[in-house]
């Protein structure tokens, strides 16, 4: 598949399985899977063809691997990023002493007074490595990284989780826990 249509596949599948199931028609259970054959025939159904080789494909060559199968390879989900109500059953975990989390300058005045909030997501994204946190910045603007003091937040009971595909999860960032790396 050539990597334009890989990415369009894979724009298409984040927006079924994290925010609008319903566009095709289909629910996602309590955890976020749905029936792969389920999907695969919604999509059909909808005119698009998207048949299981594709959909093997952008599971194993999405960038930051955001699909997972299940253990039978019969239901698939994504494996963070969702704005419909689902509980991916993540564990708590111990996190890192410091992560990070890229946004634009022009939210900064707005973080550093009431903190990082999620959004319509339901948890804060953060990162090991800063290089990715300036990736995610510059979605939205001047990129600018901030580092999150996760040991202390941990030692101050927040809970830290990781998904799947090694996106650090978190409520939410209270503003003391936040610095700005320079540069
Ligand atoms: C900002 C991508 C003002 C926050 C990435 C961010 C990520 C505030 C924006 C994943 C704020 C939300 C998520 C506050 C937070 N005041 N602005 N109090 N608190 N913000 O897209 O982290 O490619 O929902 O800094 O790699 O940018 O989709 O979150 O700029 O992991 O797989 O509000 O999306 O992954 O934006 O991105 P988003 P995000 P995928």
């Amino acid at each position: 598949m050539e990597n334009k249509q890989l990415v369009k596949n894979s724009k298409f599948l984040a927006l079924v399985l994290r925010h609008d199931p319903g566009k095709i028609g289909v629910e996602l259970d309590e955890a976020g899977w749905v029936s792969v054959d389920v999907l695969l025939a919604a999509i059909k159904a909808r005119g698009r063809q998207f048949d299981r080789g594709e959909l093997d494909q952008v599971v194993a060559q999405n960038d930051k691997k955001r699909f997972e199968f299940d253990e039978t390879g019969t239901r698939i989900r994504a494996s963070q990023g969702h704005s419909v109500p689902v509980d991916l059953g993540y564990v708590p975990i111990e996190p890192p002493e410091a992560l990070y989390h890229g946004t634009a300058t022009r939210f900064l005045e707005s973080i550093f007074g009431e903190g990082l909030r999620p959004g319509s997501r339901h948890h804060v994204h953060l990162s090991t490595d800063a290089e990715t946190a300036v990736k995610v910045g510059t979605r939205h603007g001047k990129p600018a990284v901030l580092v999150v003091a996760a040991a202390r937040m941990l030692a101050d009971g927040h809970e830290f989780f990781r998904s799947t595909n090694g996106v650090w999860l978190t409520e939410q960032v209270p503003a003391e826990y936040l610095s700005r790396l320079p540069g």
